[in-house]
């Protein structure tokens, strides 16, 4: 009668185990057969309590977000009311919380009067994380269950809970003694619970939540916090309805709450999170690539280049328990490499994210060596050396003679060709990019390059391996910079541009980080190194060469040896972090600006945000075209996991979309036709996206 609820009685209990694979996501199907199974124990007068579990699978991971938007999602149960009917229950429930209980799941384990979860389990409302709120009770009956401050704290980050740290916090009962016994202890629970003639509804522990808070907490928390939420909507919307837990009976909040979630679920921000959600679980997909492919099997690495990147790659892999050799061209430089290492690892033990133990155990992963021939027996060998192409060459033709065939031979270049570095080998097919961002062991964003001759079990070990060590693998195509930093390039050269032009550099940042953006581009790179711009330029110098105001300003402060951050001056000057405007650099423009026969103006906010964005979004489109990039959301991840852009703004082709295609195109077309020669020369609509207006859509997307 069920096909998604596994229904069986054990004596007076009956067992509703939620069977939709792979996480129970409570699609409008389950909530259906969830609804009868429970109808079904209540009205069996031999069943006395109810027991609710995942049925070989987790417990549940909410609503199933695919629904959204959609009838299924608003189809009747919807959940907010299933839940009100099983909170309501006149038997006993005990919720057994196997793996996770997350968002609407974890909300459904609440709605039962009991929980049980497994040691393992982890249970939090990461609504959060998709521009929602809890919408099915979560924002209401959390703060009755642990009070208001533990729950808003939850709520707020979306990060779930251990399940000590939810025992703790009594939002469990209990933790069974393992994920194999959980079922037969929630049984053994529920037994106990009728033996003693529990209520079903047990009493809340905190009844009237906000009775403890400090007076105006709510205000004062908005005024706190405020600064870090920037232009997100849906934190104070949380706020608002633990408020109202606070303040009014449990009917009024779940209404007011049922208000707040549809306003969140209308947002152009829940639609941007939503899209990056869906986006980071396609990107693993790549065609021709399947779960048959045999994969290579990496139970050794090799990191060339003990530097900061290279240390911060090697320190991946010893994360998970994979050893790995270092190899540096000289003693010190590798001393200096292990002892960051280490240095990194002890800042993590400090803040007690790391054991003593744990970090003996990882440094006694790691093997320095001056041999390229200790590399003879790694799996896998990651070249992070000076990004020069001569330097490349040299080291991929000393792997091809050191390495064992099969090894995977990857370079964690960030603009050079992979084909160029894979033709000096014998064995192209071995060969691939992998462009981690910096610090290598902290950030998600990992860009897997396929050349030309790339084998797939050679991409689909690295996107397996890339997802192990904790990251975001997607997958580009060979061009310079690849996707991320290939779209970087026209949306730094508008920011230098529009300097000369009359804009400074503060009020170009203050532009993009009103928009949302971590940083601005001028202060990215002068973190990163103006000596670091230079450098990247080098190869491009002959097609430049046409526009002799190309990044003209960066280049002088290049020659002035004001490299930045680590120099103290660069675009701005800098008091350790603080940085100010620095008049000379404001005086070079207008020097600068004459001698190229640039007219200075006044430049408006708009245009600073129209040119620098449009053209960063132009680039995305070309990329999809030619291939590079498979789609428009894996474009949207590497700008979001990797270049700070705004993740409520869903990343920057659907930020286009939101804008609106024809007006990013009318845009590039008005200041192509404005700026004379510069706009013709860098200005050219991306011919896809001509193509998708003249079509009418609204959708970026290839085909
Ligand atoms: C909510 O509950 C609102 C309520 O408060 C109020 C309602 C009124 N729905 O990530 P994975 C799919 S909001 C639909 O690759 P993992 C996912 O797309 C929801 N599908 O595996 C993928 O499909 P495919 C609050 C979902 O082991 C497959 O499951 N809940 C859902 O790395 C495997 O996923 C959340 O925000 C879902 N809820 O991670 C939890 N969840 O194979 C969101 C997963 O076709 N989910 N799928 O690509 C997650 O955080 C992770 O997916 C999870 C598993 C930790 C569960």
């Amino acid at each position: 009668m069920y096909t998604l609820i596994d229904y069986s009685l054990d004596n007076e209990l009956a067992l509703i185990g939620l069977s939709r694979a792979p996480v129970n996501a409570l699609g409008h199907a389950l909530r259906l057969e969830l609804q009868a199974a429970f109808r079904q124990a209540s009205a069996d007068p031999a069943i006395k309590a109810i027991v609710v579990y995942g049925h070989n699978l987790p417990f549940c991971a909410g609503a199933d977000i695919a629904e959204f938007g959609g009838a299924d999602f608003t189809a009747t149960p919807g959940l907010p009311d299933l839940l009100i009917e099983l909170a309501a229950s006149a038997k006993p429930m005990v919720a057994a919380v196997g793996g996770l209980a997350l968002g609407g799941g974890l909300e459904l384990a609440m709605a039962c009067g009991y929980r049980i979860a497994e040691p393992k389990a982890r249970l939090g409302l990461p609504e959060i994380t998709l521009g929602l709120i809890p919408g099915a009770g979560g924002t209401q009956r959390l703060p009755r269950l642990i009070g208001a401050e533990a729950a808003l704290e939850a709520i707020l980050s979306g990060q779930p809970l251990n399940a000590a740290r939810a025992l703790e916090l009594g939002l469990v009962d209990r933790i069974a003694s393992s994920a194999a016994e959980l079922l037969g202890e929630a049984c053994a629970f529920a037994r106990e619970l009728l033996q003693a003639g529990a209520p079903a509804q047990p009493a809340c522990p905190y009844a009237a939540p906000g009775a403890a808070l400090p007076e105006n907490f709510f205000t004062d928390y908005t005024a706190r916090k405020s600064g870090q939420w920037k232009g997100q909507a849906a934190p104070h919307l949380a706020l608002e309805a633990v408020r109202i837990a606070c303040e009014q009976p449990l009917e009024v909040g779940l209404q007011r709450e049922s208000e707040l979630f549809a306003e969140a679920m209308d947002s152009p921000q829940s639609k941007a999170l939503r899209h990056l959600f869906f986006a980071e679980r396609e990107a693993g997909k790549v065609p021709g690539i399947d779960a048959s492919l045999p994969l290579r099997p990496i139970r050794k690495v090799a990191v060339i280049g003990a530097g900061t990147m290279g240390g911060g790659i090697a320190m991946n892999f010893a994360n998970i328990g994979i050893p790995v050799v270092l190899l540096e061209q000289k003693r010190e430089a590798l001393d200096r490499g292990l002892a960051h290492i280490r240095k990194n690892y002890e800042i993590s033990a400090k803040r007690g994210k790391l054991s003593q133990e744990q970090l003996e155990q990882r440094m006694a992963l790691l093997f320095g060596t001056l041999e390229y021939a200790d590399l003879a027996d790694a799996d896998l060998v990651i070249e992070a050396v000076f990004e020069s192409m001569e330097v490349k060459r040299q080291v991929f033709a000393t792997l091809d003679e050191v390495c064992k065939p099969g090894a995977i031979l990857a370079s964690n270049t960030s603009t050079l060709d992979v084909d160029q570095i894979a033709a000096c080998t014998r064995r192209p097919q071995d060969v691939i990019g992998l462009h981690f961002f910096s610090p290598a062991n902290v950030m998600r964003l990992l860009e897997v390059v396929r050349g030309k001759a790339t084998a797939p079990d050679v991409l689909a070990t690295a996107l397996k391996l890339g997802k192990q060590i904790g990251k975001l693998p997607v997958v580009s195509g060979v061009c310079y910079g690849f996707i991320g930093n290939r779209m970087l390039e026209p949306y730094a050269r508008e920011a230098h541009r529009l300097l000369l032009e009359g804009a400074t550099p503060a009020q170009i940042d203050r532009v993009l980080t009103d928009l949302g953006l971590n940083m601005g581009v001028l202060s990215m790179y002068d973190l990163v190194g103006i000596d670091v711009g230079y450098l990247i330029r080098t190869p491009l110098r002959a097609m430049l060469a046409q526009d002799p105001s190309y990044c003209r300003l960066a280049d002088e402060l290049y020659a002035l040896g004001r490299y930045g951050q680590k120099s103290g001056r660069g675009m701005y000057i800098y008091e350790g972090r603080e940085r100010h405007d620095d008049p000379e650099v404001l005086a070079m423009a207008e020097r600068l600006a004459a001698e190229l026969g640039i007219q200075r103006r006044v430049i408006s906010d708009q245009e600073i945000h129209d040119r620098c964005l449009f053209m960063l979004i132009n680039e995305g489109i070309q990329i999809l075209d030619e291939g590079i990039a498979l789609r428009a959301g894996d474009i949207d991840l590497v700008w979001t996991c990797g270049y700070g852009f705004p993740t409520w703004l869903g990343g920057p082709l659907h930020y286009a979309e939101h804008l609106g295609l024809e007006r990013v195109l009318n845009g590039i077309r008005q200041y192509r036709e404005q700026l004379g020669a510069y706009g013709e020369l860098w200005l050219q609509p991306a011919p896809l996206l001509e193509r998708l207006v003249a079509a009418g859509k609204t959708r970026i997307s290839k085909d």
